[in-house]
């Protein structure tokens, strides 16, 4: 058969395939039978070779001419479906940016990290600094280095968690006192230092006691330190913790690390009305006190004749219970956003 007649009926029969072909895949086959190694132009083309001279550059040009339309013919189609199938994918992945999006809940500090940060931003404005340390602390730096004796009711098993057996050594601190035994180990005077942290006590949890709780505490330790120092720091420390209008009361008691040693209150609210917070007395105790036992300063080898100091300790549930009137210290971790909510 005649290769002009031959390249005219392939180029009828590739229009009708290619123009009705629905994929691009159709298409890539498509391209394989006609344009391929082993297609159909390819083979004409190599008939040329056997032609005569005359008849070489007429169907040669022809033959060229097919292939050409034939790739161009394809091609339009293949980008026809390229742009379709853009068109779509646009069209699904569609964002209505119209929509309001959606507003993550906003979280807040913990009612007691609040009161912690209060409590220590007050000291640092006084020049304090911050100091940690272990909640799984030692019996020597727990109680032995507090001046507190072998038979002290508060080493006994039901009041200490040990975490060996007592005398082993090892226990959950049950004040944070510990920490400033370790700073004073390291540390010579002037030291103004306040200890945030949790602690640990076997207690069974009621409205007033939980097994963990916080507390911080407080030690000034330099030459001429007295009990007048004590005085004005915490009473500045009350007024700016619960009002300029508070007054504080010092009534003495007994620790084992300090002497003479204090219990602090603070004026209440009900501005000595009486209330349920106060229980009519008009006085709410915030903390206890002292100056720093000679006795403990022997234990870290501060000289007790050049040095004096004060220390201090409250817990961070109680002073936020007096000051925000929350009147059961379980709600603090209840975990009831109901209640973590309000503050
Ligand atoms: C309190 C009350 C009184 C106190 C004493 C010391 C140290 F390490 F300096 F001896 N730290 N904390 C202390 C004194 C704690 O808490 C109610």
């Amino acid at each position: 058969m005649d290769l002009i007649f031959q390249l005219e009926k392939l180029k009828e029969e590739a229009l009708a395939l290619i123009s009705t072909a629905q994929s691009e895949k159709e298409l890539e086959d498509l391209r394989v039978k006609f344009l391929g190694r082993k297609g159909e132009i390819t083979m004409i083309l190599r008939q040329i070779g056997k032609l005569s001279a005359e008849k070489k550059p007429i169907v040669g040009a022809k033959a060229n001419e097919v292939r050409d339309w034939l790739e161009t013919l394809i091609e339009d189609r293949l980008l026809r479906f390229k742009r379709s199938s853009f068109e779509e994918k646009l069209k699904s992945e569609l964002v209505d940016i119209t929509l309001p999006g959606r507003i993550p809940r906003r979280g807040r500090k913990h009612l007691i990290t609040q009161t912690i940060e209060e409590i220590v931003d007050i000291f640092l404005s006084l020049g304090y600094w911050v100091a940690e340390g272990p909640e799984v602390e030692t019996d020597y730096h727990n109680f032995t280095a507090l001046n507190m004796p072998p038979h002290h009711p508060a080493r006994s098993l039901w009041d200490t968690l040990y975490l060996k057996s007592p005398g082993e050594d090892l226990l959950l601190r049950t004040h944070t006192s510990p920490v400033q035994i370790r700073v004073m180990q390291k540390e010579k005077p002037p030291i103004f230092i306040v200890v945030p942290g949790k602690v640990y006590r076997r207690d069974v949890a009621d409205s007033s006691h939980l097994p963990v709780f916080h507390q911080i505490e407080g030690l000034a330790v330099d030459e001429g330190i007295t009990f007048a120092d004590l005085k004005g720091t915490l009473e500045f420390f009350s007024q700016r913790m619960f009002g300029a209008d508070k007054r504080v009361r010092f009534r003495p008691s007994y620790f084992p690390f300090t002497e003479p040693s204090a219990e602090v209150d603070v004026s209440c609210f009900c501005e000595g009305e009486g209330c349920r917070v106060c229980k009519g007395s008009g006085w709410l105790e915030i903390l206890g006190a002292g100056m720093v036992d000679p006795n403990v300063f022997d234990e870290v080898g501060y000289n007790n004749e050049e040095y004096t100091g004060f220390a201090f300790g409250m817990g961070v549930e109680r002073i936020a219970m007096l000051k925000y009137g929350v009147s059961d210290i379980r709600l603090f971790f209840d975990n009831d956003l109901r209640f973590l909510e309000q503050f």
